[in-house]
């Protein structure tokens, strides 16, 4: 088997069920060799918690970098989620450049905002920041708010198909030519996700779930990388990755107890099977 070695860089949330207690596993399941570099530690996530600690380790990032590169570990693919600053953004700007293998493909996913609102904590700052972070990207997974703060585009809450092409194109434009556009909703019944590879557009609709769930895009991103990395095409990782996590939002829901993330290691088993098929 094609045996590739990632590198994913985004916060461990130790308690919440997102970021790196989200990608380490699913990215190992699908296996791919799966090497952290942790931009923060918090004791829980921020979304729906109060009172989390929150430890940058943002000085350690240029001397782990560094290490990597005397000792010659580079990088198939790597993989950014939530980042601590705009400090942060920008080393990682340096590591694509420095840890890349020939080829190397970099994704994005500019974990940020949602359902209108940037994440506690972010500005529009920050928000220019990872804008440029997205442009040095091979692909990147924004949902419709994120895009909008990264083009500055109207947010809509319900939109139709002529909205979205303004989406992508105003992305094509800022320098994102290759998207993976998520929860794009259309109907009551149905969400989905839009894969733009290019001048290609194609959409994989699915059923809509009554609820949203914290963490869910880590998980999206996470499987999406890995079936990715599986040798899949952008738009088989992105229908593989949407099943698997309508399948941990489902092995969740019912479960007034756990309402932080999704259950996303119950539908492991599953997951393998779609990136098998
Ligand atoms: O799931 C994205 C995410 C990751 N890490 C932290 C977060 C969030 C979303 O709120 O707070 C710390």
């Amino acid at each position: 088997m094609d045996y590739k070695r990632i590198l994913t860089i985004q916060d461990i949330s130790c308690f919440g069920q997102c970021s790196l207690t989200v990608a380490l596993p699913i990215l190992s399941a699908c296996g791919v060799e799966t090497v952290i570099l942790p931009s923060a530690v918090l004791s829980t996530h921020t979304g729906g918690f109060t009172g989390f600690t929150f430890r940058d380790l943002t000085d350690d990032i240029p001397s782990i970098a560094a290490h990597w590169k005397k000792e010659g570990i580079d990088f198939d693919a790597i993989y950014t989620g939530y980042l601590g600053s705009e400090r942060q953004i920008d080393m990682v700007t340096d590591i694509f450049r420095t840890l890349s293998r020939p080829n190397c493909v970099k994704i994005v996913d500019p974990a940020m905002a949602d359902n209108g609102n940037l994440y506690y904590g972010f500005d529009d700052k920050y928000a220019a920041a990872m804008t440029r972070l997205c442009k040095e990207a091979d692909v990147v997974l924004p949902n419709i708010t994120e895009a909008c703060f990264m083009t500055g585009l109207e947010y809509k809450e319900s939109y139709d198909e002529g909205y979205v092409t303004e989406v992508l194109n105003a992305l094509e434009k800022a320098g994102m030519p290759n998207v993976i556009l998520t929860g794009v909703t259309y109907d009551s019944e149905t969400t989905g996700v839009i894969v733009k590879t290019g001048e290609k557009v194609e959409y994989y609709r699915h059923k809509k779930l009554p609820v949203g769930s914290h963490g869910t895009g880590d998980v999206f991103a996470s499987a999406f990388s890995g079936a990715l990395l599986r040798g899949k095409t952008e738009y088989e990782s992105a229908r593989v990755a949407a099943n698997y996590t309508l399948r941990c939002i489902e092995n969740t829901v019912g479960d007034d107890s756990h309402k932080y993330g999704v259950k996303f290691e119950t539908a492991v088993p599953y997951l393998l099977e779609e990136l098998n098929k």
